[in-house]
């Protein structure tokens, strides 16, 4: 059976588990104990870092994109790729845009008001909070939904009829960390907030999701 190391609240994790959910492929989660330093976390994948997908034979696949393009390749329906190639490019430029810059942005929105103690965000004391990197990330993350509200404009899914690799990468960021910064839903991003209703009621959404999310620890 393949296993998937990663942990239950990783938004990368939680971006796999939607596509093996979603393709109902048997695997085995395994969370790694002492990932930085143990050896053996570093064969599995020598950049530490999780989600890695191990397959039967013991070979291993990291970074969340190449393991979902992976799972499509090798499990081919239902498709969470358009065949159409302009159609496979925008997917896919949605799904970079997800790993690469709308994280980032999260990730500034959470380190200026927070600190990281799993599994809470512990607020930080007035005095302590970075303000020029909250509005700087705040703002980018409010580009970023603008341009991914304009996305969904006459579309059931980022794949437009299709839950594709795009849909699984957004959902961790969309309905997870910007739910919890209290930033989605919002009455002005309507077409977010239908897509938000319509993945919270999909089974391979709902037995992915982390079952203990990250929660705001008030100062
Ligand atoms: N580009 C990587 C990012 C993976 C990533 O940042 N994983 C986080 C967990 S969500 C991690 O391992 N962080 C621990 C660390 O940086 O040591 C991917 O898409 O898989």
């Amino acid at each position: 059976m393949l296993k998937l190391h990663n942990f239950d609240r990783s938004p990368f994790g939680w971006k796999v588990r939607i596509v093996l959910e979603e393709k109902k492929v048997p695997y085995e989660m395994v969370v790694p104990q002492n990932k930085n330093e143990d050896p053996a976390f570093a064969r599995l994948n020598p950049l530490r870092l999780t989600p890695v997908l191990e397959l039967p034979n013991g070979k291993t696949i990291y970074e969340s994109t190449v393991i979902n393009e992976y799972l499509e390749e090798v499990h081919p329906k239902p498709a969470m790729l358009p065949r159409e190639p302009y159609e496979r490019a925008r997917v896919r430029i949605l799904e970079d845009t997800a790993d690469q810059y709308l994280y980032a942005a999260i990730r500034g929105l959470t380190s200026s008001q927070f600190e990281y103690a799993p599994p809470f965000l512990n607020r930080r004391k007035p005095g302590e909070i970075d303000h020029k990197l909250l509005e700087e990330s705040r703002a980018k993350v409010h580009e970023h939904l603008a341009r991914l509200e304009q996305e969904l404009k006459g579309r059931a899914w980022f794949g437009g009829d299709l839950f594709s690799l795009a849909d699984a990468a957004l959902a961790p960021a969309l309905t997870g960390s910007l739910r919890l910064h209290g930033i989605l839903p919002d009455p002005k991003l309507p077409n977010l907030g239908a897509w938000i209703g319509r993945i919270s009621e999909r089974p391979s959404y709902q037995s992915a999701a982390p079952k203990e999310p990250m929660k705001i620890r008030e100062a």
